[in-house]
């Protein structure tokens, strides 16, 4: 196996990452493992036909959402835009749920009425799988709302990509989480392209897109995420402000995807180089970093790593075989699930006032 990982030492000995265990650090290596097995076998059969709608693969991207994720605590959540398998995993829903819903079969976490765009595990702290660009940051900052509202310290982790800090709905919630001091986090995972348009063709700054924070007075910071310890490192420092300051961040890190905007975009090569992919493949796979990090630091054989890579496999496959056996929903409940008050006939649905008080 190459050796990819450039060595972090300054992050591997930051507090956070001192305090993982040897199996919180396996966990990890499990975590992106079985992210991108899910998502080459979900291509496998979006390929042979077996999904409808758009596939929007995360591969590349992995150690974004696990490192991100593995510092949530219990009043921590997370919301992203569609492409959403990543985070889903990471959160610890199911590949069965997740494989299922893209099959649109009944087993599916959103009973196979969303697809690949519509990941949602409330009871996991997350809010989803959001199609248009940008429409979960006024989101994001709701659910930072709902924690200062009730006096929890928690943080929003809310992602998105480079493309939708141009939206004007980004910029509108900037101006609130500041002006109310909310406890969210602002993650832009930038890829350097918004479907095929490189992010110089897209957006006007100066330092970087993070830096526009200071026009509304929220801190912000750059960092690289093909190292889940760096991701580890620089994120929990925003955690912290939002859990002891309630204030907000923006956070913009550097990551890559090796697949097209979506599978339907064939042409990802043509606005792109295939040496930049392949330099990213070679040099930035998170997946490599932090397989050669257990090695180095004698957590893994590398039989053990390739070992639970294989489960990860093994597991996808079996996901597909269940989503394929899954009935598909009876028609006769097209307008269910749409607003959980209204299924439930609720006071809410009456008053028009929604979770908080209920
Ligand atoms: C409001 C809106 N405008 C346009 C689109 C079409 N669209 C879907 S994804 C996308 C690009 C977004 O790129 P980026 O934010 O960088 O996210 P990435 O796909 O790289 O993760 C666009 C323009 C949309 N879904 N919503
Ligand atoms: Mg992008």
């Amino acid at each position: 196996m190459a050796a990819a990982a450039k060595t972090t030492p300054k992050h591997a000995d930051a507090p956070i990452n001192k305090a993982l265990t040897r199996d919180d650090k396996i966990k990890l290596f499990r975590q992106i493992s079985r992210i991108r097995r899910f998502e080459q076998i979900s291509l496998k059969h979006y390929n042979a036909g077996k999904m409808g709608g758009f596939l929007h693969l995360y591969i590349g991207q992995e150690s974004v959402a696990v490192g991100c994720v593995s510092l949530m605590g219990p009043n921590d959540h997370v919301i992203t835009a569609y492409r959403d398998h990543g985070h889903a995993l990471a959160v610890g829903m199911g590949m069965n749920e997740c494989m299922a819903e893209l099959f649109g079969k009944k087993t599916g976490c959103s009973k196979g009425k969303g697809g690949s765009m519509h990941y949602f595990a409330p009871d996991k702290n997350y809010w989803g799988g959001h199609g248009i660009v940008a429409g979960q940051t006024p989101l994001g900052l709701g659910l930072a709302y709902g924690l200062k509202y009730k006096g929890l310290k928690g943080a929003a982790m809310c992602f998105m990509g480079d493309g939708a800090v141009n939206q004007g709905a980004f910029h509108e919630s900037l101006n609130l989480a500041a002006l109310f001091d909310l406890p969210v986090i602002y993650i832009i995972e930038n890829n350097g392209y918004s479907m095929g348009t490189s992010q110089a063709r897209s957006s006007s700054y100066t330092g970087c897109l993070a830096q526009r924070a200071e026009g509304y007075g929220i801190a912000w910071e750059q960092l690289n995420g093909e190292d889940v310890y760096e991701v580890r490192a620089r994120v929990q420092v925003a955690m912290e402000r939002a859990h002891s300051e309630s204030k907000p961040t923006v956070l913009e890190i550097a990551t890559y995807r090796y697949y097209g905007h979506s599978v339907a975009d064939a042409n990802h090569k043509k606005y792109r180089t295939k040496e930049e992919i392949e330099r990213y493949e070679r040099e930035h796979d998170p997946i490599l970093i932090w397989r050669d990090h257990m090695i180095k630091e004698g957590i893994l054989t590398d039989a053990q790593a390739t070992e639970i890579d294989q489960e990860a496999f093994k597991e996808a496959e079996a996901a597909a075989v269940f989503a394929e056996k899954s009935d598909w929903p009876d028609p006769s409940e097209i307008f269910d699930d749409v607003y959980w008050e209204v299924d439930n006939q609720t006071v809410a649905s009456q008053s028009g006032r929604h979770f908080f008080n209920d």
